[in-house]
């Protein structure tokens, strides 16, 4: 996974912030986590839909009183892929966004499941 090494790689030169923190997203396919993750990290906005393969991870780092913190973000491919990822994706997490679609309820009731 391209992800882990750059944890590691980053490890190594410990100015470049105070702390990280690993948060995952978790919510069905189609839910939006993939468009809430590049808005947030990037502003942007695509309508289009494009699956996401695998897992991957994004990089924040904020300023939280006064104190850099890396935020290590990390999306999934949705629920279909998501039993096989669990282990890995879940360890040494810090926080989990849910997320789900207001307009469609089963997304809700799927992410109490899935809690
Ligand atoms: N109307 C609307 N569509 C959205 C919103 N967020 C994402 N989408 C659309 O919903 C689809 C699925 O989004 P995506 O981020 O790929 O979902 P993911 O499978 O949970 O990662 C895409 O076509 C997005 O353009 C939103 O806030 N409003
Ligand atoms: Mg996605």
């Amino acid at each position: 996974m391209s992800g882990l090494r750059t944890v590691s790689a980053s490890s190594g030169n410990g100015k470049s912030y105070d702390s990280i923190m690993k948060i995952l997203l978790i919510g069905d396919s189609g839910v939006g986590k993939s468009c809430l993750l590049v808005r947030f990290v990037e502003d942007k906005f695509n309508p289009s839909f494009i699956t996401t393969i695998g897992i991957d991870f994004k990089i924040k780092t904020v300023d939280i009183n006064g104190k850099k913190v890396k935020l290590q973000l990390w999306d999934t491919a949705g629920q279909e892929r998501f039993r096989t990822i669990t282990t890995a994706y879940y360890r040494g997490a810090m926080g989990i966004i849910l997320v789900y679609d207001v307009t469609d309820e089963r997304t809700f009731t799927n992410i109490i499941i899935l809690v």
